[in-house]
Order: C-alpha cells, then sequence, then structure tokens
C-alpha cells in the first residue's frame, strides 16, 4: 500500500490539528450521530492517544465508542480527480463519514486504510468528516481481549491507548492511477537486480527508471508493469550505512502525456538464513537492540516525530543497530526512519496475547490452557498479516516477519493454529524469513510450532520471572536452554526480550532487584551466555524505554524494564550497552 505522497501529479493535504471530540454516551443509533454537527464535544489533538489528555478519568480508561469530528475544504481545482481519505490507524476501529454519508471502516488499530472520498465532497462549500473510534477487543480480534461486565480485560502488557493515532491525509490522484509498487532486490557478482512489479488502472504504458541518491537516472524500463532491471556496481543498502535508491514510476496515456507519478524509494540488499547464521547481503549479521514501544508521555500511542527522532538518535549513540516493532506494526514514518537511518527491523503484527493464562502457565497453578480452542483470530490474524506485508514489504530496513509475540506455542492446537498462518506470509513474501516469538514456557520439549519458523526468537526471563533475583541459577537455566535448542534443531537463535524492572534512581552496593545495578548485573550475566554461544546472533533487551501498561499488581507506574526512563533518561544499564553495542561490531566475524 502506497503512502501518501506529494510529487508532479499528486497533491497531498493533512488533516491533523484540532478536532472536536466526545465520548459515546447512547447518543442513540450511531449511523444517525454522523448526520448532524456533534454537540458538547472539547478539542482534541490528532494525531494522538485520548486517553492522557482530559483530567476526567472517563477519558482516561473509557471503552467502547468515541466520536471525532472537523471540517474542512478541497480545492475546487481538485474536482474530476481521485480524492483519497487516508487514515495511518485507527486503534482499533474506525468507522468514517463525510457529510453524514458512510465512507469505509476498519478493523485492526495499527495499519493504514482509505477510500476514495470524491463521491461524498463539495467543491463549493465546508465538508465535514466524522469518525466513530471503538476500542472493544474479543476473541475474534487481533490482539485479543474480554469485557468482563464494562471493563475491558486485555492479554497484554501495555496500555491500551485509542484513538486516531496517525496522521490523517487527503492526496489526489488522475483517474487512471498507479495502485501499488512491489521492489524485490536481488545481487548476482557486481550487479543488483530490481524486480519490480506495478499495479495500475487504465490503458496507459508504464516506465520505470532508477534514479540514485543524486538524483540521477542509473537505469530505465518501458516494458510494462514487470520486469527487471539491472544496475552495475550497485551501492548497497547496509546496517549503519543506508543507500537508497529512488524507482521512479510513471504512467503514460497512449498519446504520451504522463497521468501519474509515484517515486518510491528502495534499497539494494539481500537476507537469507542459512545455518546458524542471517545473512545480510551475504555477511552473518548481528542483533544488537531493543524491543520498544511507541509511547510517550501524553501522546501515549500517538504519533510523535519527536520522540522519533529522540529514539533514533538515542540507539545509535547507545551502538543498537535493530530493533523490534513490539507489539503491532509502527508507524510508516518510522519504518521510513528506519530505511533511511539503516536500522534493521523485526516487523511483528498486532498478535499479542494469543495466550490465555500466561501468567498461570509462568507462576504455577495454569490447569487451563485451552487457548486453541477459546481464540477465534484466524480471519483477523491472517487480515493483519496481509495488511503489514501489504504495507512494508518493499521497507529495506525490514529483514524479518514476526507473526506473533508469545502465543501459547506449547498448548494443543498450536500448529495447526500457526500452519497456515506460516504458509500465508511466505506466499505473500518469499524472501524474508519469518517468525513467532516464543514465550518462557515453550522450551525445546514443549513447543509445538517451531518447526514453522526461520529464526527461534525467545523472549526470556531468566533471573526475573523465574529464578527471581537469583542470577547464578539463572544463568545455568538460561545456558541449558539455548544449548538444548541447538540440540533440537539447528537454527539461530535471537533473544528478542530479556529484561529486569528498574526503578530509576534506586540503587544499591549490593545489587538487588529493581536497583539500576541489578539491571547491569543481569544483563552482565546474559551477555556473558550470549558470548559463549555461537548460533545466538543477536539479543535484545527489554525494553528501550519504560512504558505505559494497565493497573496491576505487578506494574508500578507502568513498566519499568527500559534502559532509558519514558522521558528518555539513561539508567545505568545505558552505559554497559553503550561500552557493549559500541564494540561489537554489526557483522561477525566468520574467521574468529
Ligand atoms: C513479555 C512480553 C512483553 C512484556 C514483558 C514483561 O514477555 O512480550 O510485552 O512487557 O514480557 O516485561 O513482562
Amino acid at each position: 500500500m502506497l503512502y501518501p505522497q506529494n510529487n508532479l501529479k499528486r497533491e497531498l493535504m493533512e488533516l491533523n490539528g484540532l478536532w472536536n471530540f466526545k465520548l459515546h454516551d447512547d447518543q442513540g443509533d450511531c449511523n444517525e450521530v454522523p448526520l448532524k454537527k456533534l454537540e458538547d464535544t472539547i478539542l482534541m489533538s490528532v494525531p494522538a492517544s485520548y486517553n492522557d489528555l482530559s483530567e476526567n478519568p472517563k477519558v482516561k480508561n473509557h471503552v467502547g465508542k468515541v466520536w471525532y469530528e472537523r471540517e474542512f475544504y478541497i480545492p475546487e481545482h481538485w474536482n474530476g480527480k481521485r480524492i483519497v481519505l487516508r487514515f495511518g490507524s485507527v486503534t482499533h476501529y474506525g468507522k468514517v463519514w463525510i457529510n453524514g454519508q458512510y465512507v469505509m471502516e476498519h478493523a485492526g488499530g495499527y495499519t493504514p486504510f482509505e477510500e476514495d472520498i470524491s463521491p461524498y465532497v463539495s467543491f463549493d462549500k465546508k465538508n465535514r468528516v466524522t469518525v466513530m473510534v471503538d476500542n472493544i477487543l474479543d476473541f475474534t480480534t487481533t490482539p485479543i481481549g474480554k469485557m468482563e461486565g464494562k471493563n475491558l480485560d486485555y492479554y497484554f502488557d501495555f496500555f491500551n491507548y485509542s484513538g486516531i493515532h496517525r496522521p490523517v491525509k487527503i492526496y489526489t490522484t488522475a483517474k487512471d492511477y498507479i495502485q501499488d509498487i512491489t521492489i524485490v532486490t536481488d545481487l548476482k557478482q557486481e550487479k543488483g537486480i530490481v524486480h519490480y512489479d506495478i499495479e495500475a488502472s487504465g490503458p496507459q504504458t508504464v516506465k520505470v527508471s532508477v534514479v540514485d541518491e543524486e538524483g540521477q537516472v542509473v537505469a530505465s524500463s518501458s516494458s510494462g508493469v514487470r520486469g527487471s532491471i539491472e544496475i552495475k556496481n550497485p551501492t548497497l543498502w547496509q546496517p549503519g550505512n543506508a543507500y537508497l535508491y529512488t524507482l521512479l514510476v510513471e504512467l503514460i496515456n497512449p498519446d504520451g502525456t504522463v497521468v501519474d507519478i509515484y517515486e518510491e524509494e528502495f534499497g539494494i540488499r539481500t537476507v537469507e538464513v542459512r545455518g546458524k547464521d542471517f545473512l545480510i547481503n551475504g555477511k552473518p549479521f548481528y542483533f544488537k537492540g531493543f524491543g520498544k514501544h511507541e509511547d510517550t508521555e501524553l501522546n501515549g500511542r500517538g504519533f510523535n516525530e519527536v520522540a522519533n527522532i529522540k529514539d533514533f538518535s538515542l540507539m545509535k549513540w547507545i551502538g543498537a543497530n535493530s530493533f523490534r516493532t513490539a507489539h503491532y506494526p509502527y508507524s510508516e514514518e518510522i519504518m521510513r526512519q528506519a530505511d533511511r537511518e539503516g536500522i534493521v527491523v523485526i516487523d511483528e503484527t498486532a498478535a499479542v496475547g494469543l495466550h490465555i493464562n500466561l501468567l498461570g502457565a509462568i507462576m504455577g497453578g495454569a490447569d487451563k490452557r485451552t487457548t486453541w480452542e477459546q481464540v477465534q483470530t484466524h480471519e483477523s490474524h491472517a487480515q493483519a498479516i496481509r495488511e503489514l506485508i501489504k504495507r512494508d514489504k518493499n521497507h529495506p530496513c525490514v529483514v524479518m516477519w514476526s507473526i506473533a509475540n508469545e502465543p501459547a506455542g506449547d498448548e494443543e492446537g498450536a500448529y495447526e493454529y500457526f500452519k497456515p498462518l506460516v504458509d500465508l506470509t511466505k506466499e505473500l513474501d518469499s524472501t524474508r524469513p519469518v517468525t513467532i516469538v516464543s514465550f518462557q514456557t515453550a522450551t525445546p520439549k514443549r513447543d509445538l510450532i517451531y518447526s514453522l519458523i526461520d529464526v527461534f526468537c525467545l523472549n526470556r526471563y531468566y533471573g526475573w520471572y523465574t529464578q527471581s533475583g537469583d542470577l547464578k541459577a539463572a544463568e545455568e537455566a538460561l545456558r541449558s536452554e539455548l544449548t538444548e535448542w541447538w540440540e533440537t534443531d539447528q537454527k539461530p537463535i535471537i533473544i528478542t526480550e530479556f529484561g529486569a524492572d528498574t526503578m530509576h534512581g534506586m540503587t544499591s552496593t549490593v545489587p538487588v532487584m529493581w536497583t539500576e545495578e541489578f539491571q547491569v548485573e543481569f544483563l552482565k550475566m546474559y551477555h556473558k551466555v550470549f558470548d559463549e554461544l555461537d548460533h545466538v546472533i543477536g539479543e535484545h533487551v527489554w525494553n528501550f524505554a519504560d512504558f505505559a501498561t494497565k493497573e496491576g499488581i505487578i506494574r508500578v507506574g507502568g513498566n519499568k524494564k527500559g534502559v532509558f526512563t519514558r522521558d528518555r533518561k539513561p539508567k545505568k544499564a545505558a552505559y554497559l550497552l553503550h561500552e557493549r553495542y559500541n564494540q561489537l561490531p554489526d557483522f561477525i566475524d566468520i574467521n574468529k
């Protein structure tokens, strides 16, 4: 799905800023609400989560529907064009009306949706857009949740921020237009091969050119909507050293006039899992970095470009080369930033929490372990995979798809649930490996889905949730499990989560749990074990920064496993990682 852009043939306008907002309080039939202007509204910022922007406690913890509305003009000269209204994301469900007329709806809180609104808008007066947002989850949605009376119980460890989370844009195209572009790159000897596949409407021909960073056309083709272009001695997209080419696609009328243009940035790079190695451009890559969240003060999960710039700066300072989009697709803007900055991304769907009674599983006492009998997410999960790949397939930063985080991989039915989803992912993109991030109880002897995936991505909390505070015992358990994985199936391992809750400023000469010193010792212990084992090819600390969660007995003002505080101040562990990550090269020295 193409990102909205402004170019010689396309115009772009943003609908971000102040909207009118209200909670849904039984206003009657939802389809009638948009027929007239909303009344008794408050101002709300878009994009943002609404939860932290009002002193009314009902807003913070609201469960159910809310309404957003604003007015806008469409320039007269847009008459006759496709006029597309596009939401970067609405969490978790959005329904949209223009001037009281139904336009579109979308389920899935972290991917974009759009529609041609030209049939609904006026060119001679103001238009009104109304959006209903619903944050209720159930056992059919991705992610899952469950209503308990008037409260929503959800199965993931981050606050259920809601609202219009990402930019709202309107863009134009001609009636015939470039609908989609797929780019796959390869390397053969000194040549870069760019395979392209264009979807376009109308009887036009398509011209495709590759433009380098200096704006020079290095190759082109007019041979149709599908083909390959060769680039001699290409500059590769490398971790830490990004180089982006642009695929300039032009849609041309039989009379020679250009009707539409799209410029899609891409990188020339290859990805392959071979033996115990994860090869990027043929060289064994070592993942250093974090599981992250889109989470900041005030904005909540809302797009926050200032924070994104700061986070990439901190990741570079600390020496990280990669992160995982735990636990949902991040904004398109972050993905573009990662492309540009040469940061490698493991791209995850919002299938988090497919594990009923997860706490019971790890703490003991989980008698009912029937996740796969209870959830009915096959359809929404498949849709989440389709939308993620459609949106992110051309990003060179994305090197692997993670189709779920910590499902009940050791419960009966897991294989049958995941087999079709892994097959679907591979069918949609045969160029990237696929993983399912595993939960601590899914050990080699118990896990039922490891044969389906290409790289073992393990979340492990030895020394925190188990062997709590006892780093000696934790070290033995960790080493023993990681060794057993290699004996079971020779695939590379990335530790996608390991971390300890740490209160910034809480210190002790003897490292005890929750202190900054304990976090340092905890990480050092893990580092020692990783450095002994060749098949461990990456480490992502949980988490980059402290983040908001629902209230509960195991969280004090949120999850404190951040290496940085929520406002991005370094804890002591940040300096440990700064030293380690800046010494560890991005690529493993195979001669060592
Ligand atoms: C996990 C989850 C993550 C939690 C983390 C924790 O395994 O994947 O969402 O936040 O543990 O801190 O408990």
